[in-house]
């Protein structure tokens, strides 16, 4: 195996530090970020990126990434081939890509070179966690061919056959005893191959896998190519939040700077959330940087030329930056030369430059538009005033809020307060109906149980913005309870009960429930969803019993051993509802910390989360019907 040998000459020894493909296999997580599921597929990520350099250089326009028996993973591009000429080191230039650890190899590198040089950035880390890796090289007459044992090569470069088209096709398999998983998850690499072809308009990218199904289901494959690139984009992600668009067209802005080249596709929706994802050389930069500082702050400025232009705006009244970015769904993908990637994750663009590329663009190319699509603008800029409007009557609704709740302690009048007041130690039951909360008010243990009822319509809290909120009958009670506060003034250290439990019935009503007050933590109470503060009580679906032999069942899987060890003739009481409990039985099976279970909702993907919750509550009914049925019982952690 090759060895870079550096003299360190900052200590005394001048010890000699060796960079080969052995420190790869011997602190993979240094190169791929982890060996875990996701360091697994980073392989294929790492090869595929090869493949799109050469795209972007102009020389290829298909990808094929083949999942095959055992998990081995094959990429063929229809490019130039690697080059397979002698190198002044004496090995082909082949050899080298997958041999020598490049500079750029480390985790989160890689990316936009623009012309000349090898690229073959990550193949030599690939190789060096693969099991095997086989290369074939066709450069339009013969066929080259490669094969290496972890790294080491086994077969050296020989001619195998002859070919008329050029191209190369990598084949590998990860090696097992690096990884913690060696199989592959189709739909992991498809919404990765997707992003891609996305952000590479006009390069087709297919995935094929030919594992063989257990049930016999057909290989799954799927064939991605957009000529619209990053417009497609914005177009697939608001059908696939399900909002309806307030302007046909996507708006699309590019422009370029010495090497550097940004584009930007944005469209406006119905809904309030933001959704602005961007990218710098294809990575995704889900911490942001200079490209996405550059866009708001000029967005902000245009938006606002426009309103005093066309006076939209009253005259005190102003429009910030985060009333532009309500329903907005945009792509800003940046390509540049030397991209600076900071931030914890390295997925934060530091290049300046790229800042004044991104504003001077948007300047100048989103006023254009709006002076030549005047409808387009003022639709935006209307919705823009909208936020603003909602923005000042929360601010209003919450200093309100304030002073009332500083008058006195006035706790709403529906709650059923605990003696002790140390949060560490308290709990509140959040409970819908009024005959439900009453026996829980009886059954609990009113030292350290605090029951709060719930009554009035519930809002839509996904389409509520904060000034709804906090004059809703059936919320503001709950934000009350808790004392944090909501959005940015959530302050867990106010909280007044450390267990926040949302106590339903077992049916579609009470997941429904659970769901609309689950959204309503995750969108306005979100700290408390992710320090763990929120349970979801089970209560029991049946008693099985004979005589004074009693047995309670919470699920439906768990009901024959329960008659089993009840014995013969034992009989079976369906609970239909928490009303039909006694408080005893309220308190024996839901609520005493002895017996009861507790789901405790944890959220760990919160743009997953973020986008099931705009299913469940999104306008359109019937997905959210479905996913509820499916998903009454979601819950993680079963805290007993
Ligand atoms: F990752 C990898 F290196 F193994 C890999 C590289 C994997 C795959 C599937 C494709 C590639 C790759 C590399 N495809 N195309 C190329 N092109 C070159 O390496 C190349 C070819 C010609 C020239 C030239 O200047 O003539 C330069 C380069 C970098």
């Amino acid at each position: 195996m090759p060895e870079t040998v550096v003299k360190g000459n900052y200590d005394e020894s001048n010890i000699q530090v060796l960079e080969g493909l052995e420190a790869v296999r011997r602190r993979p997580g240094m190169y791929i970020g982890s060996t875990s599921e996701a360091g697994l597929h980073h392989l294929v990520y790492e090869i595929v990126d090869n493949a799109i350099d050469e795209a972007l250089a102009g020389h290829c326009s298909c990808i094929t990434v083949e999942i095959g028996e055992d998990d081995v993973i094959s990429v063929t591009d229809n490019g130039r081939g690697i080059p397979t000429g002698i190198h002044e080191t004496g090995k082909s230039a082949l050899e080298v890509v997958f041999t020598v650890l490049h500079a750029g190899g480390k985790f989160g590198g890689g990316g936009y070179k623009v012309s000349g040089g090898l690229h073959g950035v990550g193949a030599s880390v690939v190789n060096a966690l693969s099991e095997w890796l086989e290369v074939e090289v066709c450069d339009g007459r013969d066929i080259h061919y490669m094969r290496f044992i972890r790294g080491d090569v086994e077969t050296p470069i020989k001619v195998i056959g002859k070919g008329t088209e050029t191209g190369t096709k990598v084949t590998f398999k990860p090696d097992r005893e690096i990884f913690d998983t060696t199989v592959f998850n189709y739909e992991t690499l498809q919404k990765r191959l997707q992003q891609q072809a996305f952000l590479n308009a006009g390069v087709r990218i297919v995935l094929r896998d030919s594992r063989k199904a257990e049930d016999g289901a057909e290989g799954k494959s799927d064939d991605f190519c957009y000529e619209g690139g990053i417009r497609t984009f914005v177009e697939f992600l608001n059908k696939k939040i399900k909002k309806e668009v307030i302007h046909p067209e996507v708006i699309y802005v590019s422009g370029t700077r010495d090497d550097d080249f940004a584009e930007i596709a944005m469209q406006y929706n119905d809904g309030y959330n933001e959704n602005i994802i961007s990218f710098a050389n294809n990575i995704n930069t889900t911490e942001g940087g200079m490209h996405e500082t550059g866009f708001k702050a000029a967005l902000t400025r245009v938006v606002n030329d426009y309103a005093k232009k066309n006076k939209m705006l009253k005259d005190d009244e102003k429009l910030e930056g985060t009333d532009m970015l309500e329903g907005l769904t945009c792509i800003i993908s940046v390509k540049v030369l030397e991209a600076q990637f900071e931030g914890q994750t390295k997925t934060k663009l530091g290049n300046a430059s790229v800042r004044t590329l991104v504003t001077n663009m948007v300047n100048e190319k989103l006023s254009t538009f709006f002076e030549e699509n005047p409808k387009i603008a003022r639709t935006i800029v209307g919705k823009t005033i909208d936020a603003a409007h909602a923005r000042e009557a929360a601010r209003k609704a919450k200093e309100i809020s304030r002073k009332k709740s500083s008058d006195s302690l006035s706790l709403p009048g529906k709650l059923a307060d605990c003696q002790v007041k140390d949060p560490r130690l308290t709990e509140i039951y959040i409970v819908e109906g009024d005959s439900a909360a009453g026996s829980a008010k009886e059954g609990r243990d009113r030292r350290f149980q605090a029951i709060l009822a719930l009554w009035g319509k519930m809002l839509n809290v996904e389409k509520a913005r904060a000034d709804k909120i906090y004059n809703n009958d059936k919320l503001s009670p709950v934000i009350a309870a808790l004392g944090t506060g909501i959005l940015a003034d959530c302050d867990l250290e106010k909280l007044r009960y450390h267990k926040v439990v949302i106590m339903s019935d077992a049916d579609v009503d009470g997941a429904h429930i659970r769901t609309l007050l689950l959204t309503f933590f995750f969108r306005f109470m979100r700290p408390l969803v992710e320090a763990g503060h929120i349970y979801f009580a089970m209560p029991p679906l049946y008693k099985v019993y004979k005589g004074k032999r009693e047995k309670y069942v919470y699920d439906d899987a768990s009901l024959p051993a329960a008659l089993e060890e009840i014995g013969e003739d034992a009989k079976i009481q369906r609970f239909k509802g928490l009303g039909e409990m006694n408080p005893e039985q309220l308190w024996e099976t839901t609520m005493n910390p002895e017996n009861r279970v507790l789901a405790r909702v944890t959220l760990e993907d919160a743009i997953a989360a973020d986008e099931t919750f705009t299913l469940l509550m999104g306008e359109k009914v019937e997905p959210r019907r479905e996913f509820i049925e499916q998903n009454a019982g979601y819950v993680t952690n079963l805290d007993v």
